[in-house]
Parts: C-alpha cells; sequence; structure tokens
C-alpha cells in the first residue's frame, strides 16, 4: 500500500510542481501554505488578494479531489497589507484512496520546495468530548498516527517532539483565548470509527479523530517546515452522541462554521506573517 517504488524522486516532483507555481502566479517564492480540510472551503477568503488560482490537475503530482465538499484549486494569495505571500492548498490526497504516502506528502513537499517556511494543516473531525459542538475549531497540541505508515523513506529518524509548533498555538490562542487544544488520532478511514475505537482513541490520550493530517505534519518537519495544525470538530465522534454519523451532517456543520473559523484563521495567518 505504501507505494514508494516509483523511480521518481518525491522532491523532484515537488520541485518541478514548485516551479510550474511560479511560472504561473509570478510569484517567485511563497511564504506560508495553508492545507484547507472539510469545512474550511472558505477559510482563504479573508487572507488577501488572490494572485493566482490553478486546477489542481494542473500541477505535477497533483489530483483531482475525492469528495465533494474538498476544494480542487491551488491559490496563490497576497496576504492582507503584506508583501508575503500564502499558498492554499484547496485539495489534499487522502491516505484513504490508496494512492500511496507519496502522494499524501505531496502537497507539503511542494509547499517547502515553493519556499514556504510555515505550514497550516486544518481538517474535519470527530470530537470526542462532548462539550465540543459541530463547528468548534481546536488547536491540535499533538498527534497519534493509527495509519501505520509514514512518509518518510529509508532510516530517517526524525524527531517528532513539539510537531505543532508552541509558538504557533500560542499566536493562535492571543486572538482566541478560548480555543483550546488536543490530540488529534488519525484512523486510517474511510469508514468513520466504531464505538469502540473511539473509547480507544480516548484511552490512549486522543480528544479528537480524523483520517488526516499526521502524514503530512511528519513529512513537513523533514523538511524543516513549522506547523500549525487547526481541526474544526464536525461532528461529535462515534458513540459520543447517540445519534448515527452522517457526511450530509457533517458538511452542513462546517459551512456553518465558516464564516467564523475563516477569519480566526486569517487573523492567526496575517499576525504570524506581521511578526516574521
Ligand atoms: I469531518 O468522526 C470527520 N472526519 N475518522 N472520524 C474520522 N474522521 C472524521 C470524522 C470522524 N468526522
Amino acid at each position: 500500500m505504501s507505494k514508494k517504488t516509483d523511480s521518481v524522486n518525491p522532491t523532484e516532483v515537488a520541485r518541478a510542481a514548485a516551479d510550474v507555481i511560479a511560472k504561473r502566479s509570478q510569484v517567485p517564492t511563497h511564504d506560508i501554505a495553508l492545507v484547507l480540510g472539510s469545512g474550511w472551503a472558505s477559510a482563504a477568503e479573508h487572507l488577501g488578494e488572490v494572485v493566482c488560482e490553478i486546477p489542481a490537475g494542473e500541477v505535477p503530482g497533483f489530483r483531482a479531489p475525492a469528495v465533494a465538499g474538498h476544494g480542487a484549486a491551488i491559490t496563490s494569495i497576497r496576504i492582507a497589507d503584506t508583501d508575503a505571500h500564502a499558498l492554499v492548498l484547496g485539495s489534499r490526497t487522502h491516505y484513504y484512496e490508496g494512492h500511496g504516502v507519496r502522494a499524501v506528502a505531496h502537497g507539503v513537499r511542494t509547499a517547502a520546495a515553493a519556499g514556504c517556511s510555515t505550514l497550516v494543516l486544518t481538517n474535519g473531525c470527530g470530537g470526542l468530548h462532548e462539550e465540543w459542538e459541530p463547528g468548534t475549531p481546536v488547536l491540535i497540541r499533538d498527534h497519534i498516527n493509527l495509519t501505520g505508515d509514514s512518509p518518510l523513506e529509508g532510516a530517517t529518524f526524525v524527531d517528532l517532539t513539539d510537531l505543532y509548533s508552541p509558538r504557533l498555538r500560542a499566536l493562535a490562542r492571543r486572538i482566541d483565548p478560548s480555543v483550546e487544544e488536543g490530540v488529534y488520532v488519525q484512523f486510517r478511514g474511510p469508514h468513520y470509527e466504531t464505538p469502540a475505537e473511539v473509547s480507544m482513541a480516548r484511552i490512549i490520550g486522543g480528544d479528537l479523530v480524523g483520517m488526516s493530517t499526521t502524514l503530512e505534519a511528519i513529512a513537513a518537519r523533514e523538511a524543516g517546515l513549522e506547523i500549525l495544525g487547526i481541526s474544526l470538530v464536525t461532528n461529535p465522534a462515534a458513540g459520543i452522541s447517540p445519534i448515527p454519523l452522517d457526511h450530509a451532517d457533517v458538511i452542513a456543520a462546517g459551512k456553518a462554521a465558516a464564516p467564523r473559523i475563516s477569519r480566526f484563521l486569517a487573523d492567526i495567518v496575517i499576525a504570524h506573517v506581521k511578526e516574521n
């Protein structure tokens, strides 16, 4: 399933993708990249002025998204009142799609090749705490990767301490002091968890369950990026609420939360860029 055997080096594909982005956008280097997950599609709206929008399928190594509700473009944005540029990856390849870890990590590696030093990973996920109502954003403090896989190849012993930047989390908490933090547990998916698996996730220290982010964060650490992870709790995880999970409800919760979380995300990005 890992599909790491292709002869083309992942760094070279990322380089080719970054070259296309630079050429099409006329922005030689980007500063910060954002990966937009479920519920975050409109989150780039307040970031600044769109310089260029490229369909993902026109950039080497990217593919059209598999799920309705996940965006499909790579967008270059000049961040409001600054000379900095954000690279917004509106689509992500999920591990459960079965294209292997190189496909999953490609967006992150492209961001690094495009010059980004900061990466914001967002996702929609299930919450393990009843008081986190659908539409609650939560900062990822740490993760547990239950995919059994890694985006790293060979004897690449990368340290994952403080993977989710304490500095960026503090900055986010300054903007919204009420925002909470949690440990994100990535399951393989695409099925949701059983209630027993959700109990396990709690027992091993999880607060959030989802199907993305951890493999991307690992690849980002390898590439030297500073990482902020923000989850949008779109549903209580299975067994936490008596109502069964429904993808339409998940999309609806994301839509309802969109204005608030996009403002929050933009404020974080703008504050970070101005401080750097
Ligand atoms: I949105 O409850 C969303 N994504 N694994 N579990 C998992 N992924 C999710 C969930 C959830 N909700």
